[in-house]
């Protein structure tokens, strides 16, 4: 019987939620660039990374590679702004606990974030000291779907993979553990149901509850 030996988080949508930031960021270029965009919309760019999001929010419409690239680049400048306002107060109910809990149960954690801001945040959040391993937008070529970033991470933490949980708020996240083999807790309300446990946060959930319901 393999045992679980390390969680890897999601961030946006996990730890926290700066899915609103990269909305009104999304919203602001928009709005210069005369393109549509709703809140709806938005939902289609949770968890995959930059670029797919821009290309979702194009809706097939073509553009240079220069304008592509000025278009990330400005998203990502009113992105950043907004994490000015980032703090500890902002970890999403039962975070702090829940992870406590995990690291004196003697498990490896490790972060699995298609943003390349998630260092910026973690520092926000107070909290990057509590993940051994840091998966980010730079970590691999393949973003989740894919199931690269999670091999990845788990390799970091010298854990094969089906001794991992992955949390994960998004439907490309949850394919992408289960792709790679992990096991995997859906959080909240987007198409997660395919998990191996689906919560509305990690408030609702212990340690001991994910290690008795997953172990195999
Ligand atoms: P950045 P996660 C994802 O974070 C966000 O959910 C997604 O909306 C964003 O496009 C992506 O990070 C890339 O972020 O522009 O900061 O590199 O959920 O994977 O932690
Ligand atoms: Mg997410």
């Amino acid at each position: 019987m393999t045992s679980i030996a390390g969680f890897i988080f999601d961030l946006d949508g996990v730890i926290t939620e700066t899915s609103e930031y990269h909305y009104q960021s999304w919203q602001q270029l928009a709005d210069e660039e005369g393109l549509p965009f709703t809140r709806e919309d938005n939902e289609q760019l949770r968890g995959v990374s930059r670029r797919v999001s821009l290309m979702r929010l194009l809706k097939g419409r073509e553009f240079p590679e220069a304008k592509l690239q000025d278009m990330m680049f400005r998203k990502n400048q009113y992105y950043k702004a907004l994490l000015h306002h980032v703090t500890a107060k902002d970890c999403l109910p039962g975070v702090e606990d829940f992870l406590h809990d995990a690291s004196a149960s003697g498990l490896k954690l490790g972060i699995g974030s298609a943003s390349r801001n998630a260092r910026a945040v973690l520092e926000k959040l107070g909290l990057i000291d509590m993940f051994a391993v840091i998966g980010d937008g730079y970590s691999v070529v393949n973003s989740k779907p894919a199931p690269d970033l999670f091999v990845w991470v788990a390799g970091g933490l010298g854990l094969h993979v089906d001794q991992v949980v992955v949390f994960e708020d998004a439907e490309a996240g949850i394919d992408a553990a289960k792709t790679a083999g992990c096991l995997s807790v859906g959080i909240g309300t987007a198409n997660v149901n395919h998990a191996d446990i689906v919560v509305g946060g990690l408030h609702d959930l212990t340690v001991e509850q994910v290690l008795t319901q997953l172990s195999r």
